[in-house]
């Protein structure tokens, strides 16, 4: 049995080292999240063309993540274990309602995009057995944003990196929110790498449990 498990966090909350640190391990093969796409699609930027102009492109980025997530999901993988970077539930559940809680994404838009998310999940099947919550402070999301300056991510403000942390929290932690695809294991992620490896060497089996 395929046992599939979902990394999700903050933007810049330590999800692809957490990745790439369990990629070592034959048996596991991780997807990383399609962030190159999102920059270039047939030579086009729809990730900065959001950050530039959410109300214009938010649902044009967002429409393609979906696409891509979906495609992530559904790819088959030979080892028994697979672990991938966020999931097409945070996409919905965290980006597009943020857009459209902030009032940057037409109430139109947000129902296209829902009427989409709403038919993938009713009629397409990929299981997910856990979700893995690195669980970061906005602050320090925000000091690694600023040291790793991918060009699109120059304006991110703090308040933005707070709209996620707490949507993040609404939907895994206190579970008010939105549906919960899986059990969540947290994680907490404001620590320097050695201590997150640590970390992630501790929960070791927690997190690999059901597929041995
Ligand atoms: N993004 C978005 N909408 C989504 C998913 C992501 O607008 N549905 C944006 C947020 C970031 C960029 O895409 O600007 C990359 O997001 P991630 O946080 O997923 O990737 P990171 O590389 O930042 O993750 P980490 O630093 O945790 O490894």
């Amino acid at each position: 049995m395929l046992h599939m498990i979902c990394i999700e966090g903050n933007i810049a909350s330590g999800k692809t080292t957490c990745l790439q640190h369990f990629g070592k391990t034959s048996n596991i093969e991780v997807l990383t999240e399609p962030v190159s796409k999102w920059r270039n699609v047939r030579g086009h930027n729809p990730l900065a063309l959001m950050y530039q102009d959410p109300e214009r492109w938010g649902i044009t980025l967002q429409t393609y993540v979906q696409l891509t997530m979906l495609d992530r999901h559904l790819t088959a993988t030979s080892a028994p274990v697979k672990m991938m970077e966020r999931s097409i539930f945070s996409a919905k559940y965290i980006f597009v309602e943020n857009l459209f809680r902030s009032g940057k994404m037409p109430e139109v838009d947000y129902a296209v995009l829902s009427e989409w998310f709403d038919w993938i999940t009713t009629n397409i099947s990929f299981p997910v057995d856990l979700i893995v919550y690195l669980q970061t402070s906005p602050q320090t999301c925000h000091e690694r944003l600023k040291q790793r300056c991918r060009e699109e991510e120059k304006v991110i403000p703090l308040e933005y990196l707070e709209s996620i942390h707490q949507l993040y929290e609404d939907w895994l932690i206190k579970q008010t929110s939105s549906p919960l695809p899986a059990p969540v294991l947290v994680i907490p992620a404001d620590h320097d790498l050695q201590k997150m490896v640590q970390q992630y060497e501790e929960n070791r089996d927690k997190i690999l449990a059901a597929s041995y």
